[in-house]
């Protein structure tokens, strides 16, 4: 069995995935909202489904919030809430893609009414993160336009950086600003924050507290993501990732299921470019289960996490160096084939139990009665849902 040195396991042991509130509701495709038994019926509810995945893996420390799909009436609440059941509140997310008024844009619109509109709500959004002790502000737009010609792609790319630029002028403190792209969907001809480098181009502009988030989803097939990690890291700008996986576009399943190598690969950048564990990169998830368990598959999706970056810490950076300053191409290859193929499972089952945690998670959960009980207490009220 594979065996962790004490530098690997203390790295292991400081592993910290932020859970999104929004893997707790229902969700589904556009065709069908599945509904599940025991689901939360309100952010409090999300938070305690959250703390529950921590409290069986020490691996998810803290939980995003959507606004305004997690809105409460006392911030300061939802806070005490959570730090009861062992979590912190994460990240905020602003929406800005579910109001009639955005649907020719928010923080890139035409009509200032509009704009002052999607600015004031990132202003909400960081009073919010006043109230939860929240470092970073998410931003994820859904704009753009769907044929050549409809609109001014360049005047947008202005009223883009003036409007981000009132939303860092209020931020205060170690408070960050968290710009994330996504290649198409909703709009299919051009989107205003389409690539890295358009949101790196957007951020550098506004101060250090701007950063770039990567959602492993939001890019083309057949995208090399490690080296967008790899230059991201290198500028410093690299504020967090959205962890999930995908077939096809941005289907949102569970990280490390559809391409566990890629998973890899992402995570030996993340170690060589110092990102790990650094506080300056958070690691989230940003994820729905729409068929499976939504509990259990958080679970699952941590472990995949700590299952890659296990195995990329055993990657032999002295063999892999040699091999590469020799030009060795094969020889490179197997040293970093050698770490992907390790199986790790046993020797982090062990190391779990060492640390008083059940060595399986999810089989742990399943005796816990937890379900049992959410499901014969939620009873009555409206299911929250990707949206309510
Ligand atoms: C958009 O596809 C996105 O990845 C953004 O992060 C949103 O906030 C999130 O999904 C909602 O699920
Ligand atoms: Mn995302
Ligand atoms: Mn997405």
């Amino acid at each position: 069995m594979t065996t962790f040195t004490p530098e690997i396991q203390s790295t292991l042991a400081a592993q910290g995935v932020e859970l999104p509130s929004w893997a707790f509701g229902n969700s589904g495709t556009r065709f069908r909202v599945w509904t599940t038994e025991g689901t939360p019926r309100d952010p409090f509810e999300k938070i305690a489904d959250a703390a529950e995945v921590n409290r069986l893996t020490a691996l998810a420390p803290s939980v995003a919030l959507h606004i305004p799909w997690d809105k409460v009436d006392d911030f300061g609440a939802l806070r005490r809430h959570a730090e009861d059941l062992g979590v912190t509140l994460g990240t905020v997310n602003s929406n800005t893609f579910q109001d009639e008024d955005y649907k020719f844009g928010a923080l890139t619109h035409e009509d200032d009414r509009i704009r002052r509109k999607a600015i004031d709500h990132h202003l909400e959004c960081i009073d919010v993160m006043d109230a939860t002790g929240s470092r970073d502000l998410k931003i994820w737009l859904a704009e753009g336009s769907n044929y050549p010609g409809q609109t001014d792609m360049r005047a947008r790319q202005d009223r883009l950086n003036d409007s981000l630029g009132q939303i860092y002028a209020r931020l205060t403190g170690d408070q960050r600003l968290v710009l994330e792209y996504k290649f198409f969907e909703p709009s299919f001809y051009h989107t205003d924050v389409p690539d890295w480098g358009t949101s790196y181009a957007q951020v550098a502009t506004l101060g250090d507290r701007a950063m770039v988030c990567l959602d492993t989803g939001h890019h083309a097939p057949g995208t090399n993501i490690e080296f967008i990690v790899m230059q991201l890291l290198r500028l410093g700008r690299l504020g967090s990732f959205d962890f999930n996986s995908r077939f096809y576009a941005d289907d949102d399943l569970i990280v490390g299921a559809a391409d566990p190598f890629q998973l890899f690969r992402i995570l030996v950048e993340v170690i060589r470019g110092g990102g790990l564990n650094n506080p300056d990169v958070a690691f989230m998830l940003d994820q729905c289960h729409n068929v499976e368990a939504k509990i259990p598959g958080q679970i699952r999706s941590v472990l995949n996490v700590q299952e890659m970056t296990a195995r990329a810490l055993l990657l032999d950076h002295e063999a892999l160096a040699t091999a590469q300053s020799a030009n060795d191409v094969l020889g490179a290859q197997a040293v970093f084939m050698d770490a992907f193929y390790t199986d790790v499972r046993p020797a982090l089952a062990q190391w779990r139990e060492s640390r008083g945690l059940p060595a399986d998670p999810i089989a742990a959960y399943a005796a816990s009665g937890y379900q049992e009980r959410i499901e014969s207490e939620r009873v009555g009220g409206v299911q929250a849902g990707w949206g309510a």
